[in-house]
């Protein structure tokens, strides 16, 4: 089943374009649980924002062939013309920094051997070639010689959309945003632990929409860390490995009770928060304890539309979150971070945000403490708006995975029995640990088409 739908829509779109459509082949359900389309139909209520490099971003490169080279000693530039008629420039300080031979890299680790103290960035070229097997040969000065293959020049060309492709097949950025329209990604757990392109799927949706759901998985403990084993490591914390959500006796934390949960980002009392955040659903409660998500990316560019003023003040003050206790060890952490942080573009890059563990310590002048409030406000109407959140409810077995830099999660309050109590079994990873692990599926997945 998985294989046929993966066949049909994930291989021809992997052999396109590696990251954008792989994600196809997971099923998109309204509410978790329920049967519906394919993630193309659930994509098309959604808008899709960042970098628009969809087509060429991930485009394997396709067989090179230089045509010509030759060296622009004035620039201390070396052009080669490709068989396609194009044109690449690489600065001569740039050609000799990263020289492939044995002298110069350290194949076994592809890691350059080459010492700044050894560069000069002010050579020159004594000759420019194109070597009988289309290779480019450079001799420098001093007579040692590089050679370059051709789809390595190629991908990494200092073009604008050379260099835009590469970032996104990289760190694939480009998003999908959604709203309460969204029909949740779903996986199979076991296939996703056991068939390489069904974990590719899943991690190419996790970073796309920042949400993805999987069930199968047995209602008992020790199924988040074998998931995160399938990527690499998980990421300790004070709440330890795997952290047990229950309404547990002077709990350590709001999220340890039975009470409501608004829609919050975990860890923001850390300055590096997890990226990444599994919860396994082992016992549902009674009554109560549904989940609600909603895209913190698209909420706050709603924003920064509707209220520039509230937007420039969660991007640039920084608020204190403290988190004190005792789990796995002793704590007492205190964090100061942006509710909303931008990249270098002025993207909004993180959302930080947990009112449970927002410091009294409020390290502002007077006169910007109502302000503050004012946009806090304004971010938590938007945030609450019923045309941006996604509800469902979690069943024994239901794992759910999302982008802790993005999303805010919540739960309703629930009532458990002494016979039913609900539990929830955690972990965090990084994005590095999962966007790694992706690279080497979409390399391996690549490799057997
Ligand atoms: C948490 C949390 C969700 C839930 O533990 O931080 O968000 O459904 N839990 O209990
Ligand atoms: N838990 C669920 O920011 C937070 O305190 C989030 C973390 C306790 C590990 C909750
Ligand atoms: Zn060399
Ligand atoms: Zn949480």
């Amino acid at each position: 089943m998985w294989m046929s739908t993966f066949a049909r829509f994930a291989l021809p779109a992997l052999q396109r374009s590696t990251s954008a459509m792989a994600c196809q082949a997971l099923r998109a359900c309204h509410r978790p649980g329920q049967a519906a389309g394919l993630l193309s139909s659930c994509l098309k209520s959604m808008q899709l924002r960042g970098h628009q490099t969809l087509g060429s971003a991930s485009l394997p490169v396709a067989r090179q062939s230089v045509r010509h080279v030759r060296a622009l000693d004035e620039d201390r530039l070396m052009e080669v013309e490709w068989e396609d008629g194009g044109h690449s420039l690489y600065p001569f300080t740039w050609l000799r920094d990263n020289c492939q031979c044995p002298l110069c890299t350290l194949q076994s680790a592809q890691a350059r051997k080459l010492l700044m103290s050894d560069l000069d960035i002010h050579t020159g070229v004594d000759v420019v070639e194109v070597t009988n097997d289309n290779k480019v040969s450079i001799v420098w000065p001093d007579q040692h010689t590089s050679v370059f293959d051709a789809e390595w020049l190629k991908k990494r060309c200092f073009s604008p959309a050379a260099r835009q492709a590469m970032q996104e097949e990289l760190f694939l950025n480009e998003r999908y945003y959604w709203d309460s329209k969204l029909r949740i990604p779903t996986a199979d757990y076991q296939e996703v632990l056991h068939d390489d392109k069904a974990a590719l799927a899943w991690l190419l949706a996790l970073r796309r929409v920042g949400i993805v759901y999987l069930r199968g998985a047995p209602a008992e403990q020790g199924h988040v860390a074998r998931l995160a084993e399938r990527i690499g490591y998980l990421r300790l914390t004070f709440y330890g490995h795997t952290w047990q959500v229950q309404d547990k006796y002077m709990a350590n934390n709001v999220a340890y009770t039975s009470g409501r949960l608004s829609l919050h980002t975990d860890y923001p009392a850390l300055h590096f928060a997890p990226g990444v955040q599994f919860l396994h659903c082992i016992n549902q409660a009674v009554e109560g304890g549904e989940s609600e998500v909603v895209d913190g990316f698209h909420m706050a560019e709603q924003l920064q539309r509707e209220d520039p003023e509230a937007f420039r003040t969660l991007t640039s003050l920084p608020v204190d979150f403290t988190d004190t206790g005792t789990d796995y060890c002793d704590f007492m952490l205190q964090s100061k971070k942006c509710i909303i942080d931008v990249d270098a573009e002025g993207r909004v890059a993180r959302i930080n945000y947990n009112n449970a563990t927002r410091d009294s310590v409020l390290d502002l002048p007077l006169h910007q403490v109502q302000p503050f409030y004012r946009s806090l406000k304004a971010f938590v109407d938007i945030m609450n708006r019923p045309e941006n959140v996604v509800t469902y409810s979690m069943e024994p077995g239901d794992i759910v995975t999302f982008d802790n830099w993005r999303l805010l999660h919540g739960r309703r309050s629930y009532i458990s029995r002494p016979d039913r109590l609900r539990h929830l079994e955690g972990a965090y990873l990084d994005w590095d640990e999962v966007m790694s692990r992706l690279r080497i599926l979409r390399n391996s997945v690549h490799e057997d088409m």
